[in-house]
């Protein structure tokens, strides 16, 4: 999809200047700063004929909400500059970009390789969904490229990892993951929902898709849910054409495509500001008495710590941790926070605590959490935009 209100920038030019201007021109909309909000469900074609050739993708030009809109079209533009890929998909959710994929892209009896450790939803599609449309997942642990090859078998056409995991911060090398994926002749994707493209690129170490929740970072404001998928344009036009179109239909409401925009611009700054935050929180907790482990990339007790450095921009916002006093412990340490907000969900102003065994991965029974690897007493954190005196008091104090 494309329209006039088209705006290249050379990708010289700086990440935060392209995450404010690509793909957007002012003067092709009467100067309107801001992307217009095309509330429409349906396009007017000039002619039968015209109607008939946009549809037979033809001729240039929208056709009906589900598939297009022009303001959905700049946040398109603008993703997939951003990610470094030929085009964007946006969606109505994370989840909703995760089954545009698999809907599109595999049939029964093929087979998903996909690191021991994801988000719950994503684990509880792929384990306990897919199989009932002939769709087998093999969970390995992909931080270590001797898993993914022995876990691969000649129907394996897709590998997914998240980096760092959700929740327990595991960090995957893509460059190795990639290049082996590549010889076995399938797609390798990365959620890339806890980086956004500011702090990693997977397509530029060798992943084919990059997909998003951009409930999350991107939107930056707990007020929107969305998702994304960056890729070719040959894979992104099948899942507009038959991922959302015929088989999911999770289109992106042109208002929420309007406020990641909105969210966009600040996307550099917040991401700052969130890592640098977490970083000193991550060596305040790990330093205190009453504190097991801290699970950040950014400490030099992370297993994967140089891996991490070389991969990603800034370590991000997320911290995960255990305390000695195990689950009753957590649990009174999110019982008694004042400023942090006992809330799931991540990326957002607020700074966010949560139960990841009891909340987001409840979806892992708990076999399933022993067998993936991570423990009820883990505690999740989403460090916000507070000021960082504050949430340390906040955090230690309530330790
Ligand atoms: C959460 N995560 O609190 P939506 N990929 C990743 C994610 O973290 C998520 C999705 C995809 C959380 C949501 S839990 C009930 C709340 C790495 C979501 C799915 O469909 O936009 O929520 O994205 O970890």
């Amino acid at each position: 999809m494309s329209d006039l209100s088209n705006r290249h920038l050379p990708n010289s030019l700086g990440f935060a200047t392209r995450a404010i201007h690509h793909g957007y021109d002012p003067q092709a909309h009467l100067g309107s700063l801001n992307p217009p909000v095309f509330l429409t469900s349906t396009y007017a074609f000039d002619s039968a004929a015209e109607g008939a050739a946009r549809f037979a993708g033809e001729a240039e030009g929208f056709i009906y909400g589900r598939v297009g809109n022009p303001t959905v079209a700049v946040l398109e533009r603008r993703l997939a500059e951003l990610e470094g890929g030929e085009a964007a998909l946006a969606t109505s959710s994370g989840v909703g970009a995760l089954t545009a994929l698999v809907w599109t892209l595999l049939a029964s009896g093929d087979e998903i390789v996909a690191d021991q450790m994801l988000y719950g939803c994503t684990f509880g599609l792929f384990e306990h969904h897919l199989p009932r449309f002939g769709i087998r997942v093999r969970f390995a642990d992909l931080t270590d490229p001797a898993g993914l090859e022995a876990a691969l078998s000649p129907a394996t056409r897709m590998v997914f990892t998240e980096t760092p995991s959700n929740p327990n911060m595991r960090v995957v090398d893509i460059a190795a993951i990639a290049a082996i994926t590549r010889r076995a002749g399938a797609l390798f994707v990365v959620d890339n929902t806890y980086c956004t493209p500011y702090l990693q690129r997977p397509l530029e170490l060798g992943a084919d898709i990059v997909t998003h929740s951009a409930t999350k970072y991107l939107g930056g404001h707990g007020d929107l849910l969305a998702g994304a998928v960056v890729a070719s344009q040959e894979i992104i036009d099948r899942l507009r054409f038959t991922g959302i179109k015929e088989l999911n239909g999770a289109c992106i409401s042109a208002f929420d495509a309007f406020l990641i925009l909105r969210g966009l611009k600040t996307l550099t700054l917040r991401m700052d500001r969130h890592s640098a935050t977490a970083a000193k929180l991550a060596r305040d907790l790990e330093a205190h008495p009453a504190v097991a482990a801290v699970y950040y990339p950014g400490l030099d007790s992370h297993p994967q710590h140089a891996l991490a450095q070389r991969q990603m921009r800034q370590m991000g916002g997320m911290i995960a941790l255990e305390l000695k006093g195990g689950l009753p412990a957590g649990r009174a340490l999110m019982d008694n926070v004042k400023i942090a907000t006992r809330a799931v969900s991540l990326g957002d102003a607020e700074t966010l605590i949560q139960h990841p065994a009891s909340m987001t991965h409840a979806t892992y029974d708990p076999d399933e959490r022993a067998r993936h690897g991570f423990t009820d007493g883990l505690i999740r954190i989403s460090v916000g935009l507070e000021d960082y005196e504050d949430l340390r008091g906040d955090l230690l104090g309530a330790l």
